[in-house]
């Protein structure tokens, strides 16, 4: 049987939006997710021309209290060790560091209390893994700049990166950029803070935030590099994999498409250090073309110069592409929807479950850059029933986990250098698209319903004896 590298980085993968709660402590300014109400209509809400971001009584907000991993964090990361965790994915809020993204000086209580929590995880030998831009970005930035199609926000994000990884990158080795930075091709305000209002609509806008944040990025390679000889930065994607529906050409050539626009563009640039070939034809889909965009021969420079060291992931799902309208069956999806697949099974959120989809987004991830994968998110969002015992029985998750587990071992022994797994939401947080708790993802239960009550209280499930089997036998006990 294929083995897992000795170092294979086992963990779990949170955000600080999503799980932090006091979101007004310690000097912590608004972000983007603050203003986004909860419940299952917040994608809809957000994209709607008429979204206002202003706080509206009629709404709630879960990720003001989020699980208030704030006050939990020794808890939890204990919680962690106990799995055997040897990493932790999670994301620093950067309207801690900079309340409203565009001052000179840091907040010292946000700074501390992240070395508070890296601490914490070097305590029992958790390696790190932060992401500086999860879906966070300071409201001010959006409301006064309009968000990433601003070039202003470059240099806040490097000044703020920067700021980060002066102060932790002697203790923190792996560093990612902006969470599914390719997401904004369906929610440009979670992912660049733009709206309708402030040119969200304008395709040419979400194109021109993202060299914007392919700049930003190239700036925190360097600012590792510079620190710390030994950090390794990762862009991050979101990566369905997509199948053309049959083999009538017209359906190849749209997955083809599909795949350069959607699960290559970003990461064409991000770690080949230029700009596609294809990316003239996709421009021309929207309506314009390169010449069109603000990108100087000095930013393009520094795109080649800094690319990232490896490239990291999420993995929910893989997509049928079907431009010829056999298919009449929808499904549902991580940001993208699409037909049905006949093969495949759903969650109950309409996600379609495919671990061999994992092993050839794998395969095909190497192909084409060959540089360390890392799949830093992954998972099946369930709801969970507390039994008459007080425990949950998750065999469903752990069905799920175990079968991608299974796809990445195909992978390595196809021959892919596979960095390491952090499923997602690896203690119960509040979902992104749906803004419940509902919605879980966690081999820890926590005791929080979708109303906000309950004590708070952390529960191992059974998926959590499981994981702690996995990693404490390399992947070998499944
Ligand atoms: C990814 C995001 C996460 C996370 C996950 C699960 O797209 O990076 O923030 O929430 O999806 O999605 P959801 O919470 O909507 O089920």
């Amino acid at each position: 049987m294929t083995e897992f590298p000795k170092d294979f980085l086992w963990g779990g993968a949170t955000a600080a939006n999503q799980l932090e709660g006091a979101y007004d402590v310690d000097g912590r300014g608004l972000s983007i997710d603050d203003v986004i109400p909860g419940g299952k209509d917040r994608m809809k809400i957000v994209q709607s021309p008429d979204f206002d971001w202003t706080p509206n009584a009629k709404y709630t907000y879960p990720n003001h209290e989020g699980i208030d991993f704030y006050h939990h964090y020794q808890e939890d990361i204990g919680l962690f060790a106990e799995m055997g965790f040897k990493t932790y994915r999670f994301s620093i809020a950067w309207s801690r560091i900079f309340p409203q993204g565009d001052e000179t000086q840091p907040n010292e209580k946000g700074l501390a209390f992240y070395d508070a929590v890296i601490d914490e995880c070097l305590k029992y030998d958790i390696e790190p893994v932060i992401t500086l831009s999860h879906y966070e970005l300071p409201l001010h930035l959006a409301e006064a700049y309009g968000g990433w199609k601003n070039k202003d926000l470059i240099g806040f994000f490097k000044h703020y990166a920067e700021t980060v990884i002066d102060r932790f990158g002697d203790k923190v080795k792996y560093w990612l950029t902006f969470n599914e930075i390719n997401s904004a091709a369906g929610f440009p305000f979670m992912s660049q803070g733009m709206i309708s209002k402030t040119g969200a609509d304008d395709k040419k806008n979400v194109f021109q935030a993202w060299h914007n944040q392919f700049v930003a990025s190239a700036y925190a390679v360097q600012a590792a590099h510079a620190k710390n000889p030994a950090c390794q930065v990762g862009n991050m994607i979101i990566f369905a994999t997509n199948y053309a529906f049959d083999s009538d050409p017209k359906n190849q050539l749209a997955a083809l498409k599909f795949n350069q626009g959607f699960n290559f563009y970003c990461a064409d640039v991000q770690v080949r250090g230029e700009y596609p070939a294809y990316s003239e034809s996709l421009y021309e889909m929207y309506g314009f073309t390169g010449a069109d965009l603000d990108r100087t021969p000095e930013e393009l420079a520094l795109l080649k110069q800094y690319h990232v060291d490896f490239l990291s992931f999420s993995y929910y799902m893989s997509g049928v592409t079907d431009v010829t309208g056999k298919v009449d069956e929808k499904t549902q999806g991580n940001m993208l929807g699409g037909v049905k697949n006949p093969f495949l099974k759903e969650s109950e959120w309409g996600w379609q479950i495919d671990p061999t989809g994992l092993r050839i987004g794998l395969n095909q991830l190497h192909d084409r850059y060959q540089v360390p994968l890392f799949i830093v998110e992954n998972g099946l969002g369930a709801k969970d029933t507390v039994e008459a015992d007080g425990k949950i029985y998750d065999d469903y998750r752990i069905d799920y986990l175990r079968s991608h587990v299974e796809a990445i071992r195909g992978a390595i022994a196809d021959g892919v250098p596979v960095m390491g797994y952090t499923p997602w939401g690896c203690i119960d947080l509040v979902s992104a698209s749906t803004g419940e708790m509902s919605k879980r993802y966690g081999f820890i239960y926590v005791d929080l319903d979708d109303e906000g009550h309950g004590t708070l209280a952390r529960s191992k499930k059974k998926s959590f004896a499981w994981y702690k089997q996995v990693i404490a036998t390399n992947g070998e006990d499944l």
